[in-house]
């Protein structure tokens, strides 16, 4: 169960609902309102500059499987896993109860839990659709919606907080209290502005929790936190379907208590062993260790940025996302060693992606192709080329016009043999195609009505050709 931030009733009316003139609080670059309280009243806030903003991350429970109990309700409420080959990619919380953990194998899971559902995963449109209506409902907040993965979103919701503080004055707080949970259970205090922001911030998000459940059947976890990093990182705390809030007094205790240094945002396997070299294993001591001796090793910007994340900085502003720049996929296997087979797997992956090109209405003018090279038994990185589409090709794209396949797998073979020399034994284990550089089409060709018509319903859940208004991406 969700527990509640306590509120000091005893406690004095703070002192930074001194008056102020309406409309001062009204933008997230205005803060003089603000900052005339700060120089009354020194103490009242410990702000740096990165507590001025509030902002929530959502990431959105057993995505996959959520979006399968959707597409077939009878689902519900059954242990359920999704597969991509023989990998269960992601399991529901009813799967999780009984023992079963997202990314194990398809075997394991069902040693674990023999009465496992399993679901193909390996099409990915109807999660990419999902994922695309959940991101316009939060614009429906907000502008600024950065899409950081398919089922997680950080808005920024500083102005509306603000506003909100205008609007209610001091009541904003004291009549709807935090919701969700605080991190460490710590109190939120009236007299403390980062805190009370960060409250109404919880009842935004509570708020948009909500609207993504009622309209579109999805739960969901968010933190809400003075900054991405920090938001992100509380936001899975408390599992599934709530939320929790990080004071700013609790930054550190929050990034000392993750179990693992390579649960840092930005930290790989190998910073991780250079790391470890220097005797750097856990976060305490990484918190712990003088700026020289990690700037000796990493370098001084790598060293810097480390710092600042281990003390749970990070300036950077949500960036809202808007359509995707490009639309890529992706195809991963033991092993392809012929060019039949190549040819064969490109053609099903421009296949689908010319299905999505034609919902997007965009045209590409770039292709690439990506692989990965398996030579004796070691997996190579990936490598790829790209070139130009053809004008004449780009025309055709979404338009129905079927010549465009095979001249785009051709262009993607151009690509694949500047890679791979056919006439010597090869093994790859991945093929990719991207598609980007896209632009809008001529305006004479969405100008017929019929260009909107007959694009068909996206999602695998609702075979219907209907006419929506929601932003087609
Ligand atoms: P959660 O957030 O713990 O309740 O569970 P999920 O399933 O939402 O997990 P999350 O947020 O890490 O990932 C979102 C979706 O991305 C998930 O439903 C399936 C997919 N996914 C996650 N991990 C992997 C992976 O290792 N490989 C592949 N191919 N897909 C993955
Ligand atoms: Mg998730």
């Amino acid at each position: 169960m969700e527990s509640c931030g306590e509120e000091d009733e005893e406690a004095p009316e703070p002192d930074w609902w001194l008056p102020e003139p309406r409309g001062r609080f009204g933008s997230v670059s205005c803060k003089p309102a603000i900052l005339g309280v700060r120089a009354v009243h020194g103490n009242m806030m410990r702000s740096g500059s990165d507590l001025r903003r509030v902002i929530v991350h959502l990431d959105l429970d057993c995505f996959y499987a959520q979006v399968e109990t959707i597409c077939n309700p009878e689902l519900r409420g059954k242990p359920l896993g999704v597969q991509q080959k023989n990998l269960l990619i992601t399991c529901n919380y009813e799967a999780r109860k009984l023992g079963v953990k997202k990314t194990t194998t398809v075997k394991e899971a069902k040693e674990k839990c023999p009465e496992l559902l399993l679901v193909k995963g390996e099409d990915l449109t109807k999660y990419r659709e999902m994922s695309y209506k959940v991101t316009a409902l939060l614009e429906e907040f907000t502008p600024l919606v950065e899409r950081l993965a398919l089922d997680e979103n950080f808005m920024d919701v500083t102005e509306m907080v603000e506003k909100r503080l205008e609007e209610w004055g001091k009541d904003a707080f004291s009549q709807m209290p935090v919701s969700g949970h605080v991190y460490g259970n710590r109190t939120v205090s009236l007299h403390d502005l980062a805190h009370v922001k960060l409250a109404i911030g919880s009842q935004i998000a509570a708020e948009m929790r909500e609207s993504v459940r009622s309209r579109l059947g999805l739960t969901g976890c968010a933190g809400i936190a003075s900054n991405k990093l920090l938001a992100k990182m509380v936001s899975g705390t408390f599992r599934p379907n709530q939320q929790t809030i990080l004071l700013p007094e609790s930054r550190r205790d929050l990034i000392a208590h993750l179990d693992n240094i390579k649960k840092l945002p930005g930290i790989g396997s190998k910073t991780a062993q250079r790391l470890a070299a220097l005797g750097l294993t856990t976060i305490c001591s990484l918190q712990m260790c003088p700026a020289a001796v990690l700037e000796k090793e990493l370098g001084v910007s790598a060293a810097r940025t480390l710092q600042k994340v281990c003390r749970g900085e990070d300036d950077v502003p949500v960036t809202p996302s808007g359509p995707p720049q490009s639309l890529s996929d992706e195809d991963s296997f033991k092993k392809c060693s012929s060019e039949v087979e190549v040819e064969k797997k490109v053609g099903e992956l421009i296949a689908s992606l010319l299905v999505r090109l034609y919902k997007d209405g965009r045209k590409p003018h770039t292709i690439k192709l990506t692989l990965r090279k398996c030579i004796t038994n070691r997996w190579l990185n990936r490598e790829g080329r790209q070139c130009p589409i053809p004008p004449h090709v780009v025309q055709k794209i979404g338009t129905g016009d079927s010549s465009v396949q095979n001249q785009l797998v051709a262009l993607a073979m151009k690509l694949f043999h500047k890679m791979i020399n056919v006439k010597v034994l090869f093994h790859i284990t991945l093929l990719s195609v991207c598609f980007s550089n896209l632009k809008d089409a001529p305006a004479s060709a969405k100008q017929s009505i019929g260009f909107y018509l007959t694009r068909p319903s996206s999602s695998n859940c609702n075979k219907l050709v209907h006419v929506s208004s929601e932003p087609i991406y």
